[in-house]
């Protein structure tokens, strides 16, 4: 290559890797010395879920974990334990309804092997997750939706389910008659879709995610939860991730593989956590109520979290240690 060609070529990749770099510099800059996180070092099993309504999943995750349980069985149990709480008012029984006075569930699950299932907008069924699995193991499909998720599910033998509750009628009711329209806000909705990962004694990592989605949502809507690679994604050669928040910035980043793909390059899942909440905040321009939380686990058991506004939580649980720990956020620096 002639000299002046060469000397152009090296300044543009430098000039673009000084870009990069800067960007990069800034942003741990700008993050550093904020996370808060376990400080245990890594013995498996591991499990880690989103907010407080995690500390019960990862019981039952846990639980068979130590009867020497696959991470597979233990993502999806654990799981259920949120989709069958009513109190965990964003996933399964008890979740907010869409707009329509519906509420329409979507769910994933990913195994070790790079297998994944996957309903989204399916209707009457407490259990989605384990319609996901079913999907996964049963059918030759990645993802079924709606009707057609809803008619697989009986014919598997799932039970029609009222999901609407009193409670959330009541709220219903009363967004009806406020007159107001869908916006997403992290400040009034309850934002706790459950995302889970596991690792097993023999390394094996899964991960499942479920949720009713964001409240009073157009009916139809799809959020991130159900999307493999944006909700979730496990590659058990290098880790898994798992999404929280406002489900359309992670769609448009395809968050949870950004994550894991991180990871593959060599950063720590709290930096890979930090970088793709960076990445949205330089995207998307969000908006005053945004708010979106990665939790995500490698090969060797280490975990990260990360926020892009304070408040959000996650749970995680080693040894006998199941403990409930505030994420660092890029808003509270
Ligand atoms: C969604 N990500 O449907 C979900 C909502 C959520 O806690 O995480 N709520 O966009």
């Amino acid at each position: 290559m002639p000299s002046r060609r060469k000397f152009l070529v090296q300044t543009f990749i430098g000039g673009l890797a000084a870009g990069l770099g800067c960007r990069y510099a800034y942003a741990n800059t700008m993050l550093s010395g904020q996370i808060i996180h376990n400080t245990l070092a890594p013995s498996l099993p591991i499990v880690i879920s989103t907010w407080s309504h995690g500390i019960a999943a990862n019981e039952m995750a846990m639980k068979v974990l130590k009867n020497k349980g696959k991470s597979l069985d233990a993502v999806e149990q654990g799981v259920r334990v949120s989709e069958a709480d009513p109190l965990v008012e964003s996933v399964g029984y008890g979740g907010f309804p869409d707009a329509s006075g519906e509420v329409t569930l979507d769910a994933c699950i990913m195994a070790p092997d790079g297998n994944a299932g996957s309903v989204s907008c399916l209707k009457h069924i407490m259990h989605p997750v384990s319609v996901a699995r079913r999907v996964m193991e049963k059918t030759p499909h990645v993802m079924l939706t709606g009707e057609g998720a809803y008619k697989f599910a009986l014919d598997q033998g799932f039970e029609p389910t009222n999901l609407l509750t009193p409670k959330m009628e009541k709220a219903f009711q009363k967004w009806k008659n406020s007159g107001l329209r869908y916006a997403p806000n992290a400040n009034w909705e309850n934002h706790d879709t459950i995302g889970l990962l596991a690792i097993d004694e023999q390394g094996d990592i899964a991960g499942a995610c479920t949720t009713s989605g964001m409240a009073f949502k157009h009916p139809g809507r799809v959020g991130d939860s159900p999307i493999i690679g944006a909700g979730l994604f496990v590659d058990n050669e290098v880790g898994a991730a798992t999404a929280t928040g406002e489900g359309e910035a992670v769609m448009k980043t395809l968050g949870s593989f950004l994550i894991v793909e991180l990871m593959r390059q060599g950063y720590s899942p709290q930096q890979a956590c930090e970088q793709a909440v960076h990445r949205i905040a330089i995207k998307l321009k969000p908006h005053p109520n945004f708010q979106i939380g990665y939790i995500a686990m490698n090969k060797a058991g280490e975990t990260g979290a990360y926020a892009y506004a304070p408040g959000f939580q996650y749970a995680h649980y080693q040894g006998d240690k199941n403990e409930l720990y505030n994420s660092g956020s890029m808003q509270n620096h």
